[in-house]
């Protein structure tokens, strides 16, 4: 395939994604003006880079006709939690969205992977408008808390400086680190309600001020 048919390809997926942000930004924003403490705490987004797409290709023996189809996770969506509690709210709310349905989930949270990676992963359809008319992209969103993040995000660059090929050794490290961050989650759980009401007494004071 050449430049500009990957081009056409990826055009939709880029801007699926775009207006997702758009949108649970817009549930953060509109959680913090009604003084209600929100279940999202960040939000990304990307588009899985055409060397990443053929890896994935090649690795699971897809035909380049049904890569639409069995490429998931073309456009990836993170929705970041501050507490593990929080997951199950959000997922809620995807779920009840009448402009995305659900196709499948997974939940690596109860079933951790091997590596110790945890998040609860969605495959969900999303219709996108384009000059060709509408186009039903398929859509993968991972819900994480920020430690979680944090674990996946460093286990992920030692993933890509040794080609997936991590050392023993430090494959223990992270199995114990991600041990910690299973502490440091059910630890943070024990003063949810706390931290809520005082995030919530200082949303509304923020709210006060910029109405004066
Ligand atoms: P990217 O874009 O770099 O994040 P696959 O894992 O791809 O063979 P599957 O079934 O398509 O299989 O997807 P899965 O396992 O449900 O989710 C894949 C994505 O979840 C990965 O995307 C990661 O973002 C994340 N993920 C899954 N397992 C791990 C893990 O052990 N460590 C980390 N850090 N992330 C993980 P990609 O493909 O890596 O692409």
């Amino acid at each position: 395939m050449d430049i500009q048919l990957w081009h056409e390809i990826l055009e939709p997926y880029e801007l699926a994604v775009q207006e997702l942000i758009v949108k649970f930004r817009y549930l953060i924003k509109e959680h913090q003006q009604h003084g209600q403490y929100s279940p999202i705490e960040a939000v990304t987004g990307r588009v899985k880079t055409v060397s990443s797409i053929l890896e994935k290709m090649q690795r699971k023996n897809i035909a380049s006709k049904d890569l639409e189809e069995e490429v998931e996770d073309i456009a990836g969506i993170r929705l970041i939690c501050q507490f593990v509690e929080d997951i199950d709210k959000v997922t809620e709310l995807i779920r009840k969205r009448s402009d995305i349905e659900v196709k499948s989930e997974k939940d690596y949270i109860s079933h951790m992977k091997e590596s110790g990676y945890r998040s609860y992963h969605l495959i969900v359809y999303y219709m996108v408008e384009t000059m060709n008319g509408t186009k039903k992209i398929q859509v993968e969103i991972q819900i994480r808390t920020m430690a979680m993040d944090f674990w996946a995000t460093i286990e992920h660059s030692l993933q890509y400086k040794y080609k997936s090929n991590i050392p023993q050794h430090i494959r223990q490290r992270l199995s114990n680190a991600a041990d910690a961050i299973i502490s440091l989650d059910n630890e943070m759980s024990t003063v949810r309600n706390e931290i809520m009401d005082a995030q919530i007494s200082s949303q509304i004071q923020t709210n006060l001020v910029a109405d004066i």
